[in-house]
């Protein structure tokens, strides 16, 4: 998959893209990044992208030529006609749903803002889609262009191996994670439970489910009621509440 990313700081995005699983994605070519910076597309010599905002106030807007002229640059680079998307604190909120969803598209066009905004002009004529990463306020798009990337990298056929592939669609999808323990067995008196030194690995994968509807029953109920469970699931549960209650009175 080909993502082009619209931004004022190309470097940004391209650096923060180099580690991990991310990095190794694009230099095995599953996934490709091309930035395109609007100062590029600004004719002054000053390469002014932003302006005072009319009614006044304080702060600056992106300009909608300089942008515009980058983007429409961007757009052309792919063969096919792909989403143009604007990183916004006033999208849809971007989740892994919307990640799965955009992981089948060819490519995708992610416009990130900065200053107060961009030109509402070029959102209703340039761009088909807003996305949020959340309710807080950020300084402008670019990290949500590499939570938005990272997310995506994730889900496209050869960025992970293939045992954390398996591990996507496993019976824990949309729950919490499980706790992970590693060496040494025990630190300051803390012993890893039992069930994971046991070899059994029918009773570890059950301890697992439990502990990760456990875990979602009690921080994320609303996950839990939008995935539902299967009896055993619900028979898990009650497992993980009584002995969390034996816990607490002992
Ligand atoms: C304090 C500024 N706000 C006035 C009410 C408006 C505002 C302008 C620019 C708020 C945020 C930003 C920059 N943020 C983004 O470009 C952004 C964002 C975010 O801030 N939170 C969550 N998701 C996103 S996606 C893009």
């Amino acid at each position: 998959m080909r993502i082009a990313v619209v931004s004022l700081f190309p470097r940004m995005i391209l650096d923060a893209l180099s580690h991990g699983v991310v990095g190794r994605a694009l230099s095995r070519g599953t996934l490709r990044v091309d930035c395109f910076d609007p100062r590029d597309g600004a004719t002054d010599v000053h390469r002014t992208v932003d302006d005072r905002p009319f009614g006044g106030g304080p702060g600056m807007v992106l300009k909608v030529e300089p942008l515009r002229s980058v983007l429409r640059g961007a757009v052309a680079s792919f063969p096919e006609a792909v989403p143009r998307v604007v990183l916004g604190a006033d999208g849809r909120r971007f989740d892994q749903d919307l990640a799965r969803i955009a992981s089948t598209w060819p490519g995708l066009v992610l416009i990130a803002g900065r200053y107060e905004g961009i030109d509402e002009r070029l959102l209703e004529s340039e761009a088909d889609e807003r996305w949020s990463i959340g309710d807080y306020v950020l300084s402008g798009g670019e990290l949500p262009a590499l939570v938005v990337i990272d997310t995506i990298a994730r889900l496209l056929p050869g960025t992970l191996g293939d045992a954390e592939s398996a591990e996507q669609e496993s019976f824990s999808d949309g729950l919490l994670d499980w706790p992970h323990y590693t060496r040494p067995a025990e630190i300051d008196g803390r012993r890893v439970p039992e069930v994971l030194m046991s070899g059994d690995h029918a009773a570890i994968r059950r301890w697992r489910l439990r502990e990760a509807l456990g875990r979602t029953w009690l921080w994320r109920p609303d996950l839990l009621e939008r995935r539902g469970m299967n009896a055993a699931e619900r028979e898990l549960l009650e497992e993980f509440k009584a002995e969390r209650g034996e816990r607490r009175s002992q």
